[in-house]
């Protein structure tokens, strides 16, 4: 598997643009609460690969959507990946350090406004979806219908919430210093992480109106690239560059955490991350050529290095 340069170009591109929308995806500094405004900002504008908000833009392009419809959700994912980084680093959770390649959200703004932050984010993430005009101060009219953009909104609640993501983490923490069996690694991966990879697929397929048949294929990529993801992220947990990567590496054996590599070994949970990237692949099978980008995000999410 060889990275293109293409894709390297691809991701920095919609990077770009992802990154432009966030800037105004949450309120302008005013005095009397500069502090949460920083503290929301220092983690959103933070170093990353932006991954989800661009899988839903490909998956949007791919079926022929405009990504400016997708725009407001694939920001909304990211607000909400964000706010679930810096409540996962509190203390009361893994309590680290280092994130997004700087100090965590609590090092530097402390617990409180690094839990409210968390809380603005999720919430914010909501007012961009429900009003995206108003939220990016343009009076054109809406690209997606009201009752579509209601369906999103209650796919990516459903995926952030105690059936998606939020449940993942709790069994993480209850698995944490326990043994763990593959099925349990498995089953908290694909809602801790998985969820939401899933539902930035099936929200860009979504905003582009897929039919029923592409939807089911959509989803069937998305599981595969969400659980290959997280693999490959308890893999650079045990062999990654910290420098590279941007958070600490080691931590999860240190906090006895049920993972790929606790429960097959280094070298099975590799071929475990590769199985899922084929059958990504394989998933798209139908689709013709527009769906390449879809395909090299696959072949770039299991061969990733950050
Ligand atoms: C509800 C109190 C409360 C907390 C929520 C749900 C949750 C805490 C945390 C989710 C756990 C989590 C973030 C799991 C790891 C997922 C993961 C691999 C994160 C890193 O994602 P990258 O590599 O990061 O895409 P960048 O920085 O590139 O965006």
């Amino acid at each position: 598997m060889g990275l293109s340069l293409d894709i390297t170009a691809y991701l920095e591109e919609k990077k770009v643009v992802i990154e432009d929308w966030l800037k105004r995806a949450i309120p302008p500094e005013t005095p009397a609460l500069a502090t949460i405004h920083r503290a929301m900002r220092y983690s959103l504008m933070a170093r990353s690969k932006r991954i989800r908000p661009i899988l839903t833009l490909a998956t949007a392009e791919a079926m022929g959507g405009k990504i400016e419809a997708a725009l407001p959700f694939a920001c909304a994912l990211e607000l909400i990946h964000t706010y679930s980084l810096i409540h996962d680093d509190l203390p009361a959770m893994d309590n680290d350090d280092f994130r997004r390649g700087q100090p965590t959200n609590h090092k530097v703004f402390g617990e409180a406004m690094a839990i409210l932050a968390g809380d603005a984010l999720l919430t914010q993430a909501f007012i961009l979806m429900s009003s995206p005009s108003l939220t990016m101060r343009s009076s054109s009219p809406p690209l997606v219908s009201p009752q579509l953009t209601l369906r999103i909104i209650q796919e990516i609640a459903k995926a952030a919430g105690v059936e998606g993501m939020v449940g993942g983490q709790v069994m993480d923490v209850e698995l944490e210093g326990q043994p763990a069996t593959l099925a349990q690694v498995e089953d908290m991966h694909r809602l801790k992480t998985g969820a939401i990879f899933l539902a930035a697929v099936r929200v860009g397929g979504l905003v582009a109106e897929a039919s029923e048949e592409q939807m089911e294929i959509l989803s069937c990529y998305g599981r595969h690239i969400g659980l290959a993801f997280q693999i490959v992220d308890d893999v650079l947990n045990v062999e990654g560059q910290p420098q590279v990567l941007g958070k600490s590496v080691g931590s999860d054996r240190l906090a006895r955490k049920a993972t790929f590599p606790s429960v097959l070994g280094l070298e099975e949970s590799k071929r475990c991350a590769r199985q899922h990237y084929a059958l990504a692949i394989q998933a798209l099978e139908g689709f013709d050529s527009r769906a390449d980008t879809l395909r090299a995000l696959a072949e770039f999410v299991v061969g990733r290095r950050f």
